[in-house]
């Protein structure tokens, strides 16, 4: 059996990839604030919830009343994976949790795996992950219905919009809809994404996870597709309103073009985090899905949240931010200085 997979995407995430500086920042913060944010260590209590989780060998599924899955056309159940759609023309699958999902904070990893015989750019059309107010309603996106109300991660396969070259596929991006909006697969849906990230997932002999967390208003997307055993932040968005009491879905479309569309698990995961008595008396199904800020994750400052990465600078950030700086200066410039005397030293012995 294979190790147990890292099961936080977020501590994962968060080990990878930082440079010293912002080590020692980190390490400063947490040392003076640690208090305040304690939810930063949220990824270790986390728990694997069943009732909304399909795992091999999928006992039940499709067979038994008492499942919590439904599923609907083309989706085929094995043991070993559950295929959306096999690598055929003009098919469409989906499979549904029927156990609506009232945790506030989450995290859903999918393991998924696209592959067929198509050549390069010829294969279609993609998955799509949902978390959504209405279930088992087939459509055109991606084998669900347009004008959803929820959430939608599409993991898109083919490029239709050939203006859009600034982009490779297959392109992973995520959609929130109070159902008032259409997705439009003529623009590969980028007129109403939120973000996305290109990732080469088609034809892989290894392992393809992505992972969506949702904590405290805000969207995180991440994918594993490497074979490195490590997440890739995709999207990082704030304000990012999602009641609870939605359901979890996955489906696929084939169109002229096809392939397999498999999924092999689905494992979510409770995120514990502290909510403030005022968030707690609010009824959390009656949210409407919105986004409060319709602009690049990367530039999306002004966060409701309270995730330091992205708070306004304040007095004394900026005032370690500049510690920091100043240390780095110091020792750029004794380096700097050292190496200096060291060549000059050699051109003496030269000349
Ligand atoms: C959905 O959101 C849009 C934009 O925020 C708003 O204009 C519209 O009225 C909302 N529609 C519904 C059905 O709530
Ligand atoms: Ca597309």
């Amino acid at each position: 059996m294979a190790p147990e997979r890292k099961r936080s995407a977020f501590l994962s995430y968060s080990q990878g990839g930082v440079c010293k500086m912002c080590h020692i920042f980190l390490l400063l913060w947490l040392l003076h604030f640690s208090s305040v944010y304690s939810d930063i260590t949220d990824g270790n209590a986390e728990h694997l919830k069943r009732e909304h989780s399909l795992i091999k060998p999928y006992q039940g599924v499709g067979t038994s009343s008492s499942s919590q899955w439904d599923f609907w056309g083309s989706t085929l159940v094995t043991s070993q994976y559950v295929r959306l759609t096999p690598d055929e023309r003009s098919k469409q699958g989906s499979i549904w949790n029927t156990v609506p999902c009232y945790l506030k904070d989450w995290e859903m990893h999918v393991q998924f795996k696209v592959h067929g015989s198509g050549k390069k750019n010829l294969h279609g059309d993609g998955i799509a992950i949902w978390y959504t107010k209405e279930r088992l309603h087939p459509g055109p996106v991606f084998g669900n219905q347009d004008h959803f109300v929820g959430l939608a991660i599409f993991v898109d396969t083919f490029r239709n919009d050939l203006h859009g070259m600034d982009r490779s596929f297959p392109y992973i991006s995520a959609m929130v809809s109070n159902g008032s909006f259409a997705y439009d697969h003529g623009k590969d849906g980028r007129s109403t994404e939120l973000g996305g990230c290109s990732a080469e997932i088609r034809n892989k002999d290894h392992d393809t996870y992505l992972a969506i967390r949702y904590s405290k208003g805000r969207l995180t997307i991440m994918v594993d597709v490497d074979d490195r055993n490590e997440w890739k932040e995709c999207i990082d968005i704030g304000g990012v309103r999602l009641p609870t009491g939605y359901y979890f879905g996955a489906s696929a479309a084939t169109g002229d073009l096809s392939d397999n569309h498999d999924i092999i698990s689905m494992k979510m995961y409770q995120l514990m985090v502290e909510h403030t008595p005022e968030e707690d008396s609010q009824d959390w199904t009656k949210i409407e899905p919105s986004v409060s800020l319709l602009k690049s994750p990367k530039d999306n400052i002004d966060d409701p949240t309270g995730n330091f990465r992205s708070t306004p600078l304040t007095g004394w950030k900026v005032f370690l931010l500049l510690l920091c700086a100043l240390l780095g200066i110091v020792v750029c410039a004794v380096v700097g200085a050292v190496v200096f005397q060291k060549r000059q030293e050699r051109n003496k012995r030269f000349y």
